[in-house]
C-alpha cells in the first residue's frame, strides 16, 4: 500500500522532471509514428483514497476488495489499467491535503474514495483540477459535475438492526436482561450518525417495545479497541444486553468485551457473525464491495452516469440483513429469528418502505 509520503515525493520528482520529461515525450512522439502508439496504448490509473485505515473497517476493506476486482478483471481482459491504494489515516485535518496530491500528481484519472465527509474535501479540489473525476462511496453529493456518490440507505441497514436487537434483547436467551436498553457504540458524531443511524436504530427497537431506550456512547476515533471495551464494559454493568459498535477497529474491543463479560452484538455494515460465534446476532450489511466493483466497472468501460447522486437500499440488495448464514441460526432461537425475517421481507420486498431518513 501506497503512503501519502511516497506520493508527495512522487510529486515533487513529477516537477523537477517534468520539462525535460514533456520534452522526451515530444521527440518520441514524433519519431514514432502512428503505429507504435496503436501498439502501446495510454495506460489508465485509479488511485483509490481510504479515509482512515484499511484493516479493521469493514466499509474500507470491501471498497478497495472491490475496486481491485473491477480493476484486475479489466486487465485481464487487456485493458491497460492500474489501481494504488493510498491510506490516508486517521488525522481527518490531513486528508484534504492528501487528496490534493493526488489530483496534483496528475497521473490518476479517477480517485476512488468512501465516506460522508469527502464529498464537501473533494469539491473545492475538483475546481482547481477540472480533469479530475471522484467517485465516493457511502456519501452524498449534488451540484458538482466531476463528483459521483452512491448513498447507502442507512435507516433501513439501522433500523433492522435495532429491531433485531430488542428482540434478543426482550427474549429469555442466556445474556439477555430485564432492563429495555440496547447500546450504540461510535467512533465519532458525524449527520450521518446523529441524524439517521442513531435514531434509525432506537425506532426499530421501539417497533418491538415503546419502553427501548438507546445507551450512546463515543470512542473519539476509529482505531481505539482498548476504548471500545472500556465503553461497553461500561454499557453491560449499566444494564445493556446488545451492542451495536461502528467504531472501525475498535470494534474489535467490543466483540473482545462481549466474549469477557457477556453480551450480544450487532454487528453493522459487513457479515460479522463469525467474529463471536453465539453471540453476534445480527449482522445488517451494506453491498459495498459489489458496488464499488460495478461502479468501477461503469466508469472504466464508460457506461457510469456521472455527476449525480444515487441513494441505494434493500428493495435493490444493496442493503441487507445477512439471514442465510448457519451462525445467525445457532445464534438466534427460530421464534425471534421468524419475527426477523417477517420485518425484512417487508423492506426487501417494499411492502414497508422506511424512506431514506
Ligand atoms: N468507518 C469505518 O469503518 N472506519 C473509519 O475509519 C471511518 N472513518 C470515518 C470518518 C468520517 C469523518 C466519517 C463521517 C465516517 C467514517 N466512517 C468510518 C463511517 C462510515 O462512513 C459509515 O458511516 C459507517 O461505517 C456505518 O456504515
Amino acid at each position: 500500500m501506497k503512503t501519502l509520503k511516497k506520493i508527495h515525493i512522487a510529486a515533487l520528482r513529477l516537477t523537477a522532471g517534468a520539462f525535460a520529461l514533456a520534452c522526451i515525450a515530444v521527440l518520441s512522439a514524433s519519431c514514432a509514428g502512428k503505429s507504435a502508439e496503436k501498439a502501446k496504448p495510454e495506460e489508465t490509473h485509479i488511485a483509490v483514497f481510504v479515509p482512515g485505515i484499511v484493516s479493521g473497517s469493514p466499509v474500507y476493506e470491501m471498497l478497495v476488495s472491490g475496486v481491485r476486482k473491477a480493476v484486475d478483471e479489466a486487465a485481464a481482459q487487456g485493458k491497460s489499467v492500474s489501481v494504488d491504494v493510498v491510506e490516508g489515516g486517521t488525522k481527518q485535518a490531513d486528508w484534504g491535503s492528501g487528496i490534493t496530491a493526488l489530483a496534483a500528481d496528475g497521473k490518476y484519472a479517477l480517485i476512488i474514495s468512501s465516506n460522508p465527509a469527502i464529498p464537501q474535501i473533494c469539491a473545492p479540489i475538483a475546481k482547481k483540477f477540472t480533469q479530475e473525476e471522484f467517485l465516493v462511496f457511502d456519501a452524498y453529493s449534488e451540484g458538482t459535475p466531476q463528483i459521483t456518490t452512491f448513498q447507502y440507505n442507512q435507516r433501513e441497514q439501522a433500523y433492522v438492526s435495532g429491531y433485531m436487537a430488542a428482540l434478543v434483547s426482550s427474549s429469555s436467551m442466556k445474556f439477555a436482561n430485564m432492563d429495555k436498553k440496547i447500546g450504540l457504540v461510535a467512533a465519532q458524531e458525524y449527520p450521518a450518525m446523529n441524524d439517521v443511524i442513531l435514531p434509525s436504530f432506537l425506532e426499530g427497537a421501539k417497533a418491538v417495545d415503546p419502553a427501548y431506550t438507546v445507551d450512546f456512547r463515543v470512542v473519539g476515533n476509529w482505531y481505539d479497541a482498548a476504548k471500545g471495551a472500556e465503553l461497553a464494559k461500561a454499557m453491560k454493568s449499566a444494564g445493556v444486553d446488545v451492542i451495536m459498535p461502528i467504531a472501525g477497529g475498535a470494534n474489535q474491543g467490543v466483540v473482545a468485551a462481549a466474549k469477557e463479560d457477556g453480551f450480544y452484538v450487532a454487528w453493522f455494515d459487513n457479515n460479522g457473525y463469525a467474529q463471536a460465534p453465539g453471540l453476534v446476532i445480527a449482522s445488517s450489511v451494506m453491498a459495498q464491495e459489489r458496488l464499488a466493483y460495478e461502479k468501477t466497472k461503469a466508469w472504466l468501460d464508460g457506461s457510469l452516469e456521472k455527476g449525480k447522486p444515487m441513494t441505494v437500499g434493500m428493495k435493490d440488495g444493496y442493503v441487507d440483513f445477512v439471514s442465510e448464514d448457519p451462525l445467525w441460526a445457532q445464534a438466534v432461537p427460530e421464534e425471534l429469528r421468524a419475527k426477523q425475517l417477517a420485518l425484512v421481507d417487508k423492506i426487501r420486498s417494499g411492502s414497508l418502505d422506511l424512506g431514506v431518513k
